[in-house]
């Protein structure tokens, strides 16, 4: 693991929040689904002299000189992220998920016009929608549910579609785990005459690793992060049709951003040159099969996943109904025992967000750590007993040692 012995020198306060940091990384699981561990070579790109680089344009156009080497690193990322996922044009610029979606939005629409996305409670993002975000105060988002099943009746948005007239229809999610059909959504945005976009940025690793369909061939703009499954530096990009090419990479730039971060573009490169390994295709595997595990544990717990299960790499409780604590209350006692995890709201939720009814649990952070279906049985176990505690500090102790031992024989860096 990295000793950062330059920081230590210069800097003891921020030192001492790092240290802590990595200690509390290895000490416990990660287990927020939108979270990974990227690789050495990933974090070393990161703090590269790439950061020094102002880089407006994009590879052979750029408005600042001394650009052949950032040149040479845009164009791999961006080749890399082609062939990984099969798609006509990428940009690898948005420094995020939220400014992926925002200049996807803006390369498609015009203020005013309707967007049909996911509804938040049920799956959905913020960026799709929520009230309080820029593309809300710009856009008028309609919001589409799951029924109780935990299934999308495409009939039912097919009628909304048609009723609400929209300009973008928009699939992807942050908390839903089942898989979309896009060959439905992509048929519907054509009867209506709308675009169709798939944020994939909880899915894109799986994507990558060929464990889930790809929905690049169905959709107009794909918008994905760049951390997450696909387990490179926090980022975002997006994906399009060569017809929409011109009008996303303007979107992106001068649309929205300034300068690339050209440090995150290299770490970029070097993710998406690891997706590209046959290793990672075993990763993607392996996080759907600990998914299905921590499902069926759960149940046999009499916890119930919401949506009628897992097709992808989380779960989601309702830990009012198989715990009667709220999801606030299990994410700290997770917490305490050395799994993170985020309380989350349940469709149609009754309670608030900062206190809600739920919990999302993601095992990408923990297949990366190398753990198998049998370590994911202990992990239940653990999280079973932590949810029906009661706050029981002897079993609390007791859990957090099981975690502790486990996480030592799983280390996420090695020494
Ligand atoms: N914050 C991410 C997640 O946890 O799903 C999405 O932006």
């Amino acid at each position: 693991m990295m000793k950062y012995e330059s920081i230590k020198k210069r800097d003891k306060q921020v030192y001492g929040a790092l240290k802590g940091e990595m200690k509390r990384q290895e000490e416990g699981f990660e287990m927020i689904a939108s979270e990974n561990y990227v690789s050495i070579a990933v974090l070393e790109a990161l703090g590269t002299v790439f950061i020094n680089k102002y880089s407006e344009g994009y590879p052979g156009r750029r408005y600042y000189g001394g650009q052949e080497f950032t040149d040479i690193v845009e164009t791999l990322a961006i080749d890399r992220a082609k062939k990984l996922f099969g798609a006509e044009h990428a940009n690898v610029q948005p420094h995020a998920g939220a400014p992926a979606n925002l200049a996807a939005y803006a390369a498609i629409l015009k203020p005013g016009d309707t967007v049909l996305g996911m509804d938040l409670s049920h799956g959905g993002h913020l960026t799709h929608g929520h009230p309080l975000t820029l593309p809300a105060q710009i856009y008028h988002f309609v919001g589409y549910k799951t029924e109780p099943d935990g299934t999308i009746d495409y009939k039912k948005l097919e009628v909304q579609a048609l009723k609400e007239k929209p300009r973008l229809i928009l699939a992807g999610f942050s908390s839903y785990t089942r898989q979309l059909d896009y060959a439905k959504f992509a048929a519907i945005a054509k009867k209506v005459g709308a675009y169709c976009m798939m944020d994939m940025a909880h899915i894109a690793g799986l994507v990558a690793g060929k464990s889930v369909p790809s929905p690049v061939p169905y959709f107009d703009i794909v918008t994905t992060t760049t951390h997450k499954t696909l387990r490179g530096p926090r980022g975002g990009m997006i994906l399009c049709k060569k017809e929409l090419a011109k009008a996303v990479d303007r979107a992106v730039f001068p649309g929205i951003q300034g300068g690339p971060l050209m440090n995150t573009i290299a770490a970029k490169a070097v993710a998406f040159g690891e997706a590209l390994q046959p290793e990672f295709k075993k990763y993607a595997k392996q996080v759907l099969k600990n998914a299905k595990m921590l499902e069926k544990e759960m149940r046999k717990y009499g916890a119930e996943p919401l949506f009628g299960g897992t097709d992808n790499h989380m779960i989601m409780l309702d830990v009012v109904e198989s715990y009667g604590i709220s999801g606030k209350v299990a994410e700290k006692l997770l917490d305490t025992v050395g799994i993170t995890v985020n309380k989350n709201v349940i469709p149609d939720d009754p309670r608030g967000p900062m206190d809600p009814s739920g919990v999302r649990i993601g095992v990408p952070a923990i297949t990366t750590r190398g753990l198998r279906e049998k370590e994911v049985k202990v992990i239940a176990d653990c999280i079973h007993m932590t949810l029906s505690s009661g706050g029981d500090t002897k079993i609390l102790k007791a859990v957090k040692i099981v975690v502790r031992k486990l996480c030592h024989a799983f280390p996420a860096y090695k020494k």
